[in-house]
């Protein structure tokens, strides 16, 4: 029965962003210096650019840009996936696309949790990118063993949570009590635990296995280990995180800087070490640390079609081939990158024309139609104009670079391994949703709404929408 005081889902993740936020800012401080920052450079670029100010009418758009775009979790159960995905629905948020990272040595597959229609997107597009421990890349058997008796003990939701879940699956919806109550309690999943789920010994075995798969298997549940804020200009962040001493990564993974922005830039400051207590077998505290927790920005541009993302991939893999060591290389590589990159158009229109990347249509209200009816002609005589759609998914060759540059001890425990999006699916209790799916289906809508708003005949319309299934197959 859906009940019609139900609180929008759109509020309930904007007051989930906002506590876990909060609660993150709290754990850790340097994270909040980091947000300051961002906030600090996003200030100076919006009061320079009255362009920018228009943004978003209905927030502030200083506000909404410097707010969470995403942060990140590891799980260690099937049973852990699917009822977070479960728990993420009740705030509009579903698994979008697969990200194998066994491909970058590392024994984990992932998805995002976010929204997928424009209006969630644009009310906030928070999401959570959320890795699953892949057991059987666990060579050890004892480890492996071991590894899946902790994560059979582990229920990492709260009764009160699994209770609200019931009720929203129930109700379609939650009221603004259950709402309120639900934020509290979905919170706890998210936390910090200081003490660990083992003992010193274990932690360290598994540590040496993999250290995500310490991070994953030690502790009471999947502590949030990174937020990320977006940011209109990311290399000024960079250089004032390095002129703070917040010694970001050393590159800033991802494409290089265009007129046309393009996917998506990131970068972090390195995870910290946080004391942690393990409970010996005798009895006695061992206090000791982890490091898992770090803070990360991005600046997100368009999205890219298969086919736009084929060409990124093969210049990333070209232009990747100068290795980082030392920050004072960060220059050769970005100027590499930058010649390599050159192939990769970067206008408007001869993104659209090659099919590259994906666009909304709008229409310009004052225009009469004059000339062929054509696509392409209604976009060069300026009566549809093309802005770029925002990619809202992740990188997995940047996620992997993150993930690494956070994790000690690495080098010697790599794995290699097929991905393996059935049993990822299976344990997640339904496909993923296809991200390209998406993207296109939100670039048709504009194109059918841009038409229907023109002075174009029916059958003028089908013709140019005709056009646009040819190229944008
Ligand atoms: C997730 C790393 C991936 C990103 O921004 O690409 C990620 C993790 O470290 O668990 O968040
Ligand atoms: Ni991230």
């Amino acid at each position: 029965m859906i009940q019609d005081n139900n609180i929008s889902p759109h509020e309930i993740r904007s007051a989930f962003t906002k506590a876990l936020s909060d609660m993150y800012r709290h754990e850790v401080p340097l994270y909040g210096a980091l947000l300051n920052l961002v906030q600090t450079i996003n200030q100076q670029i919006l009061a320079n650019d009255t362009s920018m100010a228009g943004l978003n009418q209905t927030t502030d758009p200083l506000e909404r840009l410097s707010a969470e775009h995403h942060g990140a979790i590891r799980l260690g159960s099937a049973q852990e996936l699917f009822n977070m995905r479960r728990l993420f629905a009740v705030m509009d948020m579903h698994p979008v696309a697969y990200y194998d990272l066994s491909t970058s040595g590392l024994p984990v597959h992932s998805t995002a949790f976010r929204p997928i229609t424009l209006e969630a997107l644009n009310a906030n597009p928070f999401r959570v990118f959320t890795s699953l421990l892949r057991f059987e890349l666990l060579s050890d058997p004892v480890l492996h063993e071991k590894a899946q008796f902790l994560m059979a003990q582990r229920q990492i939701l709260t009764p009160g949570a699994l209770e609200l879940i019931e009720i929203y699956e129930s109700n379609q919806g939650l009221n603004e009590n259950q709402a309120e109550q639900f934020v509290l309690e979905a919170l706890e999943t998210f936390r910090w635990h200081k003490q660990a789920k083992v003992d010193f010994e274990t932690y360290q075995q598994f540590l040496e296995a993999h250290p995500l798969v310490a991070d994953i298997v030690c502790f009471h549940g999947p502590h949030i280990n990174h937020l990320t804020p977006g940011t209109l200009d990311i290399e000024a962040c960079q250089q004032a995180m390095i002129q703070q001493s917040m010694h970001p990564k050393e590159i800033i993974e991802g494409p290089p800087a265009r007129s046309i922005p393009i996917l998506l830039r990131q970068t972090s400051f390195r995870a910290l070490s946080e004391p942690v207590d393990f409970f010996q077998a005798d009895g006695t505290v061992m206090p000791a640390s982890h490091t898992a927790r770090f803070g990360e920005i991005e600046q997100r541009g368009m999205a890219l079609t298969p086919k736009g993302r084929k060409l990124y991939d093969k210049l990333l893999i070209q232009s990747n081939g100068i290795s980082i060591e030392h920050p004072q290389e960060a220059d050769d590589f970005y100027s590499n990158q930058k010649k390599v990159f050159a192939d990769f158009p970067d206008n408007a229109m001869e993104l659209h024309n090659q099919a590259l990347g994906y666009f909304q249509y709008e229409l310009y209200p004052h225009d009469d139609i004059n000339g062929p009816v054509t696509l392409e002609h209604l976009i060069t005589s300026s009566t549809l104009a093309l802005i770029p759609l925002t990619y809202e998914d992740f990188l997995p060759v940047s996620a992997a670079g993150i993930f690494r540059s956070n994790l000690q001890h690495l080098q010697a425990n790599e794995v290699v391994s097929e991905s393996n999006q059935h049993a990822f699916e299976r344990d997640l209790g339904c496909p993923v949703i296809n991200e390209f799916d998406i993207y296109r289906q939100i670039q048709q809508e504009s194109l059918t709404i841009a038409l229907q708003k023109s002075t174009l005949t029916h059958s003028d319309r089908q013709q140019v929408m005709n056009q646009f299934e040819q190229l944008y197959r």
